[in-house]
């Protein structure tokens, strides 16, 4: 299956439900105050959030009305270059810093899709001649740790682990020194997304980043957050817990094949400012893609 079409049906749940309703909506040949308005409930009904609803609804009455369009077709290209318009026109995709290894931290609560989305990474990094190697940085499970080997083995990258219960940040300390010492280009960091308080997430995850920037200064790279789509609008008040703690470069937004209410994507970008780098589409190994904005909208408003 291509990308667009695996993207497509990743978004699957999230089209039927907006296009069903905007079939309809789009199908009258008046552009009233009720359109508008009902526009409005369809957009924050799959989670596009309130603000940029009402922002997106305003530009797009205000620019109908100057074009004086009329025909819904037009309407709904206005409104597809409204949304591409909020989400940005460019990828933001990983940028490897100058010298390897490039060092990436991979944050988010329990669940969200960290470690799935790790391996992810390191087969799409991998299938690009990458030497990739993973650090085991969530100690508190057992099973967490040999969920990060089985993905090591299927993306054939290398790992560094420690037993369960060590510190974090000793493990990831030995990973920037291993994948130093192996030349590897992309160290991926894993850790555990336990947000039971503030305080003890901030003074872990300060501790965690002060010992990988001693192994190697200007590491880690990237920060990325993931955050899971069917948790709607509570992913947004993640972030911006995570956000205060941690400098994010991006997000990754997971499991939008999951929910019908894929314009989470869209408040996310809007709303935190950190460009959404990667969306996660299935569980498998092929179901992480570069989050392209313009695809995104097509894949949303496609009619087939
Ligand atoms: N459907 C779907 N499931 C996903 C996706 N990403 C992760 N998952 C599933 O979410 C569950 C939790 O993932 P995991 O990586 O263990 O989360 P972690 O606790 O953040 O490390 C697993 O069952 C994954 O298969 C996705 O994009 N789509
Ligand atoms: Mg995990």
């Amino acid at each position: 299956m291509g990308l667009f079409n695996r993207l497509k049906a990743g978004l699957q749940k999230t089209r039927s439900n907006l296009l069903g309703r905007l079939g309809e909506l789009f199908s009258r040949s008046q552009f009233d105050d009720d359109f508008y308005d009902e526009l409005e409930e369809i957009l924050i009904g799959a989670d596009v959030g309130v603000e940029t609803t009402l922002e997106v609804v305003e530009k797009l009455r205000t620019q109908v009305k100057a074009a004086k369009v009329t025909e819904a077709a037009q309407v709904m290209e206005i409104l597809k270059k409204q949304l591409l318009e909020l989400l940005g026109n460019e990828r933001k995709p990983i940028e490897l810093a100058a010298e390897k290894p490039t060092v990436i931290l991979v944050l988010g609560v329990n669940g969200v899709g960290k470690t799935t989305t790790i391996g992810k990474l390191a087969s799409l990094f991998q299938a690009q001649g990458k030497k990739v190697m993973l650090a085991a940085g969530d100690t508190f499970r057992a099973a967490a740790i040999e969920q990060l080997e089985i993905w090591a083995s299927r993306s054939k990258s290398e790992l560094v682990k420690h037993q369960q219960g060590a510190d974090p940040s000793a493990v990831l300390f030995d990973g920037v020194n291993a994948a130093m010492a192996r030349g590897c280009d992309i160290l991926l960091c894993d850790t555990a997304g336990r947000l039971h308080n503030k305080t003890n997430l901030m003074e872990e995850l300060k501790k965690v980043l002060r010992v990988i920037g001693k192994a190697l200064p200007g590491a880690p790279h990237e920060i990325l957050l993931v955050l899971d789509a069917t948790t709607g609008q509570n992913a947004l008040a993640q972030a911006r817990v995570f956000n205060e703690v941690a400098p994010l470069t991006g997000v990754v937004l997971t499991k939008l094949d999951g929910t019908a209410k894929g314009g989470i994507v869209i408040a996310v970008a809007r709303e935190l400012k950190v460009p959404v780098k990667y969306i996660g589409v299935g569980e498998g190994i092929e179901d992480l893609q570069p989050f392209d904005p313009a695809a995104y909208v097509d894949g949303l408003l496609a009619q087939e």
